[in-house]
């Protein structure tokens, strides 16, 4: 049976409901977050765009016979790198700050780094660990190893294959090749269609629907990479260029893979149904695979490249092809550490930290946590300013030095994506004279100043267009020394 009340919890009681009824509380209210603007990310794509650098390793056939595409003929006996050692890629990758890898477990020439049951082209019948290795494996455990994520690409034209050209056969044969690597290597985080075909090959359908259901059925937190998608779509060039305007939206509809429009690509689309962010992969030399005579980039030229990707909404695909030893050479080793070392130079030290910031106005009044302050915290995608609802137009956030004029080249602004791509039109000014604009923003866009170097107590960020209210996440003003004051790079 229940106690009787206490008479002291009684009496505690009555005081309370005195107490309020003579001073009734303030009813908390704490503003919402604004309601998103569709389309949205999903959760595998919100985590791959916040990789900003992933890898590609082109390695099969081609690295030994000096080609980019094989002809399918090639001989299995010729794969036979000396010291191979997928341990040494992935601590290259690391070292330039990756968190995925993407490796070619079949390239157009149809040979398998891995032993597929359902072909004899590929590390079976090489003289490499005597037919008894098996690369993709190798890859996966140097990944696991170091944390790192791994994605493969399996090419769906096969030059070797027999039954390429017929429907039924050859996607049947694909679909299990899809298995095998989905299911045996335990988790993939991207897995990417090549819609690259040469203009003489068989005419064949794919079972696009086919495969993708069954990559999702095998794995669920993957994207799926293509020219149309659905996870993650092609930027339209192999240069590592996303346009000046870089939509993460886009109509899907509107794409074939393999044949889509390259500039609606690489612009996206603001009244784009799906969201579809744009990946750009370009190889650190000139080919995809290694070739004795060729040279990694220099460094002035992967920093144009990562400004025009990273710095434009995306994320850069990296190709480092191993050699015939089965190594990345010293040369490419040498070049990711000066580019990983100028990257965060450049960007580990945010002038804006040092000022005090004003917004045109801000969601929920002062303290209603969506003021100016917090595009300077860490969190670059769920802590960001917003302005009023009530204020249509006219936002501006504004950063002031305290003391000595700020000195910066280049400017990043980022978007709280998490709740939708907004903004279409923004602009800069530093002491009230406009110095740079730029369409939209997206996950990160990064502003290096044509005109070099300034030197202002004031720079304010306008937002000129938008879909809906702008939601900003991160700000930052940096230096950058390998970029010259009269635009050139150094
Ligand atoms: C292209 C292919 O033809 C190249 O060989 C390379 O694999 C590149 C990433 O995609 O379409």
């Amino acid at each position: 049976m229940a106690k009787p009340y206490s008479s002291m919890s009684c009496l505690i009681i009555t005081t309370f409901t005195l107490l309020h009824l003579i001073f009734p509380s303030q009813e908390v209210k704490i503003t919402p977050p604004p309601l998103p603007i569709l389309p949205l990310p999903n959760y595998a794509q919100l985590k791959w765009q916040q990789r900003e650098l992933i890898m590609f390793f082109h390695f099969g056939v081609n690295t030994f016979t000096d080609r980019e595409w094989g002809t399918g003929h090639e001989n299995p006996a010729i794969f036979n790198p000396t010291r191979l050692d997928a341990n040494q890629w992935v601590d290259t990758a690391v070292q330039a700050g990756v968190s995925l890898v993407i490796l070619t477990a079949k390239h157009h020439d149809g040979f398998c780094l891995w032993p597929s049951k359902y072909t004899d082209h590929s590390v079976i019948r090489s003289p490499w660990k005597n037919g008894q290795g098996d690369v993709v494996q190798e890859f996966v455990n140097a990944a696991k190893a170091r944390g790192v994520d791994v994605g493969l690409y399996l090419s769906p034209w096969d030059r070797h294959d027999k039954r390429y050209g017929k429907n039924k056969e050859y996607n049947e044969h694909y679909v299990a090749q899809l298995q095998e690597l989905l299911n045996k290597y335990g988790d993939v985080k991207e897995i990417w269609f090549d819609g690259a075909k040469g203009s003489n090959a068989p005419n064949m359908t794919y079972y696009f629907d086919d495969w993708f259901a069954m990559v999702r059925e095998l794995q669920s937190t993957i994207n799926i990479f293509s020219d149309a998608g659905p996870g993650i779509r092609w930027v339209g060039n192999e240069d590592g260029f996303a346009g000046s305007t870089s939509w993460s939206t886009i109509n899907r509809t509107l794409l074939s893979i393999g044949n889509s429009n390259a500039d609606y690509l690489n612009s996206g689309d603001p009244k784009g149904t799906d969201w579809l962010p744009p990946e750009c992969d370009v190889s650190i030399r000139k080919g995809w695979f290694w070739h004795k005579s060729q040279a990694p980039k220099n460094l002035s030229d992967l920093l144009e490249i990562y400004y025009k990707s990273v710095g434009r909404n995306c994320v850069l695909l990296l190709n480092v092809p191993p050699n015939t030893q089965g190594l990345i050479s010293d040369s490419d080793v040498q070049r990711l550490k000066e580019f990983r070392s100028a990257i965060d130079t450049i960007f580990s030290t945010n002038l804006a930290n040092k000022c005090s910031i004003k917004a045109s106005s801000q969601r929920g009044g002062k303290n209603g946590g969506f003021g100016p302050e917090n595009v300077l915290d860490n969190d670059h995608l769920w802590t960001y300013w917003a302005p009023r609802d009530e204020d249509k137009d006219d936002h501006w956030i504004e950063f002031k030095a305290k003391d000595k004029p700020l000195r910066f080249n280049v400017l990043r602004i980022q978007e709280a994506i998490g709740l939708g791509q907004r903004i279409k039109g923004h602009e800069i000014y530093v002491d009230g004279i406009k110095i740079a604009n730029g369409t939209t923003i997206g996950y990160k866009k990064l502003h290096r100043l044509e005109k070099g170097m300034v030197n202002a107590y004031s720079v304010r960020i306008k937002i000129i267009e938008s879909r809906a209210i702008p939601l900003i996440s991160s700000v930052g003003l940096h230096f950058d020394p390998f970029w010259n004051s009269n635009g050139q790079v150094k």
